[in-house]
């Protein structure tokens, strides 16, 4: 079981054979019996750089999931491994946009004549063929914490922007911080012809959301904040922009993963707080800080269930094969793709 003080011992044992031939990244989703083995610990952005800058370590071993494995291999050298502990981790927002679909977008965007002005802009939360789509295509990778400055980019280049694949972290930027309104933005649904939407609404758009969302963060609901304000008193809301618009409109801070850690860091002790994110990183931070209180913005339980399959028992294969000289489940994305995928990174590490 996760507790298993047999498979904790395995780790350790693996790990110190291993020595600094391996570097471990944990995701901040991740269990705690996960966490406690990682050497850094961070949000997708940070343990992608965190990866490359740890050129001596021959494997990195990426506990979270698989757009965040692909990043990691595209930033660091080709002598290094990444490796995913479970290949069944993946994120259901990132597979909500295929290279397929993406393509039939832009055909759309070019049979309305408008995407020669449009400026394709994905989270860091898409596979590397949708980063390296953005690449290809003059567009720029973007991250919680800085979709503002690459929204605002983007305008610079173009009059339109194409935002993958989450939609609520693109109307809450486009609205919330660049003050556009509702009505400058259309969702342009995949699974329907021309995207459902008229040759009218893309000419008047200015930003073309993606239909994709956060199973996680999705779930958040307007009635949840006012439930959590009724139950406490004084509390803070404090929400990732993954949530959706009208949650967010309704909270008192939103921002990033490491937003959210420093935000509780800074709270006066016995503040309270109501989270909305991720479960294993807001229990994580009731620990952290027990001088403050802190809660679960919703009544029921909410992991990533894609986050959570990597246990310890599949961190412990993967460090023991590792040891043995067994290179399991190496995550590679070829070289074309890779190579434009940086484009999108580089220019995104090149924001103002
Ligand atoms: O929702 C997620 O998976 C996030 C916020 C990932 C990340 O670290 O950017
Ligand atoms: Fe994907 Fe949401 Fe899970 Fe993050 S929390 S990995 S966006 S499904």
């Amino acid at each position: 079981s996760a507790s298993d003080p047999a498979l904790v011992e395995r780790a350790r044992r693996a790990k110190a054979a291993l020595g600094d031939r391996v570097f471990v990244l944990g995701h901040h989703y991740q269990r705690d019996e996960v966490i406690q083995f990682a050497d850094v610990t961070g949000d997708s952005f940070k343990l992608a750089r965190e990866a490359a800058a740890r050129p001596d370590a021959e494997y990195i071993v990426f506990c979270g999931v698989h757009f965040m494995a692909e990043s990691a291999d595209i930033l660091t050298g080709d002598s290094q491994k990444v490796v995913l502990p479970d290949l069944a981790a993946g994120c259901s927002m990132a597979d909500m946009a295929t290279f397929d679909q993406v393509e039939e977008c832009w055909e759309a965007l070019e049979d309305a004549g408008i995407a020669e002005i449009t400026v394709p802009v994905t989270y860091m939360n898409s596979s590397a063929d949708i980063k390296a789509f953005c690449g290809r295509n003059g567009g720029v990778v973007c991250t919680s914490s800085n979709a503002r400055r690459a929204l605002e980019w983007a305008f610079s280049r173009g009059e339109k922007v194409l935002f993958l694949p989450d939609q609520h972290l693109g109307r809450n930027t486009a609205v919330l911080e660049m003050g556009l309104s509702l009505d400058d933005c259309v969702v342009y649904n995949p699974h329907r012809p021309n995207g459902g939407l008229t040759a009218g609404q893309l000419e008047n758009a200015k930003v073309i959301l993606w239909k994709g969302h956060c199973s996680v963060h999705g779930r958040f609901s307007a009635e949840c904040v006012d439930d959590v304000r009724e139950r406490i008193p004084g509390v803070n809301v404090l929400v990732h922009p993954e949530c959706r618009h009208e949650v967010v409109t309704k909270a008192d801070h939103v921002g990033s993963t490491e937003y959210i850690i420093k935000k509780l860091e800074e709270a006066p002790a016995g503040s309270s707080w109501a989270v909305g994110t991720e479960l294993n990183l807001v229990k994580r931070l009731g620990t952290m800080f027990p001088d403050k209180n802190v809660t679960f913005l919703d009544r029921t339980v909410c992991y990533c269930s894609t986050m959570n399959r990597i246990d310890l028992p599949h961190l412990v294969w993967s460090l023991e094969s590792l040891a043995a000289g067994q290179v399991v489940n190496q995550i590679t994305v070829d070289e074309d793709t890779s190579h434009w995928a940086k484009v999108a990174l580089e220019r995104m590490l090149a924001l103002p």
